[in-house]
């Protein structure tokens, strides 16, 4: 039998050791599918609802296992459906080949059925490597510059392969004119700083004395080293959005997130140090950095291309997190004192506890609760081992400031594109990377309808293969587009437009229930702590259909309580919602201001 080139791009992923594709048919990849018929399903054919979905597998998969994603696509609408997922991995640099059929080459340019001109489609979203294949001596090379770009860049790349080009014989690049034969595998280099530039650092670092720290996804892998220094420096240390899960809650010194989903501690630590040390993080929101001017400040980040902006840093290390640490603590002095680090480790347990009593905030409706609670109530029973994806609705600020993640724990949201529905795919994509933790999806009901719901029935389909069978989605069921309504009180100064915000209502533990998934309804909010222990012991599959008060405010850590009531008496102009929101959105704030019992 011969090898086709399908065949042989299936082999080369195997050889590559890619487990997954991610994945949706159609004709323009017939050849492809009939070679994963051919090899037995290896790599496995994961089947989405969407190619979007397919896409935030695929992301999900690889922010959760280190490794890179595949995901692939028919030509014309299945190559466009897998862009707005290929776009959440670029902007939070992450690794993924997206594979695409396009029309036969005897068709190309005749504006024949499903011809969409995909070079152009993908320039930009896979910038990094995009090219299409249209002689079989063109593989083993491009998928496997593919595959290495997608990892040495921590970006998307993609491979058009035409329909009739996947059926043709497979036949090797030669040792000839115009062949480029490839190799597999990549090393990597532990890239650190010059002495000279480690030097320079560390003299600012020991200058200050009032040092911040901030740190991203980038700082992965160097907890031991980031807390070392801030053990040294005597230094507080601030969390971007997608480096939740890099360092633990549980140290007095982690002031939390940062930023308009941040925390008061961080927010307060910016404003006052004199130093800032960032490690492996491009954290956007600059008004959320130090006031210009005030502090000194170094960079770490492993790639030239992304360091010292955001900030005028006096120095800009380019170096793997950990390495450049390493080599930089022994040139850093122990600070004697450490009154700086103990004053916003007091904040920090004062923010803690304000955290705790704004989850403990009434709802308005009597079959309702605070969102906040239900990721109050989860915190402490968190699995050490448990992975949590958020989506870009208000669930992105209660996870932010809610959740205390400690040891092992992973989490992730979509930091920089910030679109509405990965949430419920990425949590599928992190089942297939570690079928045997369990896994915790926060969405809201927007989102569930845009596409969590279809998703349902992909984790129907595929939950018996996981060795833990446990994946919870909690839906946070406000009939309202909950996170914009609140956009536009806060910053477009204008009342809830019900129109565009109002939603459709469901039963998602209805719908759950009816695929077989197990399900619970919560709207009393001393039954959340059950459902937590019901869904975490479940044997299979849980939805939390949670009625959430939409009144409740994700109030910036910075809006002082005058702001506040500023903001409510604006909504008194003709808000659907005025009353509740202004009740509830004072009783939340208020918990700053009131003294808290330590128990
Ligand atoms: C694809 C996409 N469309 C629109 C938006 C704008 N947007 C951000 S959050 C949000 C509302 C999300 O509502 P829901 O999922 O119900 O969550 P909630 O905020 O109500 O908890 C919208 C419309 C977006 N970020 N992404």
């Amino acid at each position: 039998m011969t090898t086709t080139v399908a065949d042989y791009l299936l082999s080369r992923l195997r050889a590559w050791d890619v487990e997954h594709v991610f994945a949706y048919p159609g004709d323009g990849i017939n050849g492809l599918l009939g070679a994963f018929g051919r090899a037995d399903n290896q790599p496995q054919f994961v089947q989405s609802r969407h190619e979007e979905m397919s896409a935030f597998e695929a992301v999900g998969y690889a922010k959760f296992s280190g490794r890179v994603g595949v995901c692939m696509a028919t030509s014309g609408p299945g190559a466009v459906h897998l862009l707005n997922g290929l776009y959440d991995a670029k902007l939070d640099h992450v690794p993924v080949v997206a594979i695409v059929g396009q029309t036969n080459r005897s068709a190309m340019g005749g504006s024949y059925q499903q011809e969409v001109d995909l070079l152009s489609l993908f320039k930009d979203v896979a910038s990094e490597y995009v090219q299409m294949v249209t002689v079989p001596e063109q593989l083993p090379n491009v998928i496997d510059r593919a595959i290495r770009t997608a990892m040495t860049r921590h970006a998307p790349t993609a491979l058009i392969i035409p329909n009739d080009v996947q059926e043709l014989e497979y036949t090797p690049p030669g040792h000839e004119f115009k062949m480029v034969p490839s190799s597999l595998g990549i090393d990597w280099p532990t890239a650190v700083p010059d002495d000279a530039a480690l030097r320079k650092a560390a003299d600012l670092l020991n200058a200050g004395s009032k040092v911040a720290m901030l740190v991203g996804q980038g700082a992965r892998g160097a907890r031991a080293e980031v807390e070392k220094v801030a053990g040294l420096l005597g230094a507080g240390v601030a969390k971007a959005l997608l480096g939740k899960d890099v360092l633990s809650d549980e140290l007095p010194y982690v002031t939390g997130s940062v930023g308009l989903l941040g925390t008061r501690p961080s927010y307060e630590m910016m404003n006052d140090c004199d130093t800032l040390l960032t490690v492996g993080s491009s954290f956007p929101y600059t008004q959320f950095m130090p006031p210009l001017g005030q502090a000194r400040a170094v960079q770490i980040d492993v790639d030239g291309a992304m360091i010292g902006m955001r900030y005028p840093y006096e120095v800009n290390l380019v170096g793997d997190a950990a390495a450049t640490l390493r080599a930089l603590i022994p040139l850093l002095n122990r600070k004697d004192d450490h009154g700086w680090q103990d004053d916003l480790s007091g904040k920090v347990d004062r923010w803690w506890k304000t955290m705790s009593a704004e989850a403990g905030v009434a709802a308005a409706g009597a079959d309702q609760v605070n969102p906040m609670r239900l990721f109050a109530e989860l915190s402490p029973r968190l699995p050490d081992d448990v992975i949590v994806a958020a989506d870009s609705g208000s669930a992105a600020n209660w996870y932010a400031r809610q959740l205390k993640f400690r040891g092992d724990m992973r989490g992730s949201l979509s930091g920089n594109l910030a679109t509405m529905g990965p949430a419920v795919p990425y949590g599928i994509g992190a089942k297939f990377a570690h079928p045997d933790r369990p896994v915790v999806v926060f969405e809201g009901d927007g989102a569930m309808q845009m596409n969590g719901l279809a998703e349902l029935l992909t984790i129907r389909r595929y939950w018996e293969t996981w060795s833990d069978p446990r994946l919870v989605v909690a839906v946070l069921h406000n009939n309202d587009l909950n996170q914009v309504t609140w956009e536009l009180r806060a910053m477009g100064g204008s009342p809830k437009f019900v129109e565009s915000q109002a939603l459709p209502d469901l039963s998602y533990a209805g719908f759950a229930e009816s695929i077989g998934l197990a399900a619970v309804t919560v709207t009393d909010p001393e039954k959340i702590g059950d459902a937590w222990e019901q869904a975490l012991s479940a044997d299979r599959p849980t939805v939390l259909d949670v009625h959430c008060d939409p009144d409740i405010p994700p109030i910036p850590p910075h809006a002082t309580f005058e702001q506040m009531k500023d903001a409510a008496q604006a909504l008194l102009k003709g808000d659907q919602n005025r009353w509740g929101v202004v009740k509830e959105g004072l009783k939340t704030k208020a918990q700053e201001f009131l003294p808290h019992s330590d128990s």
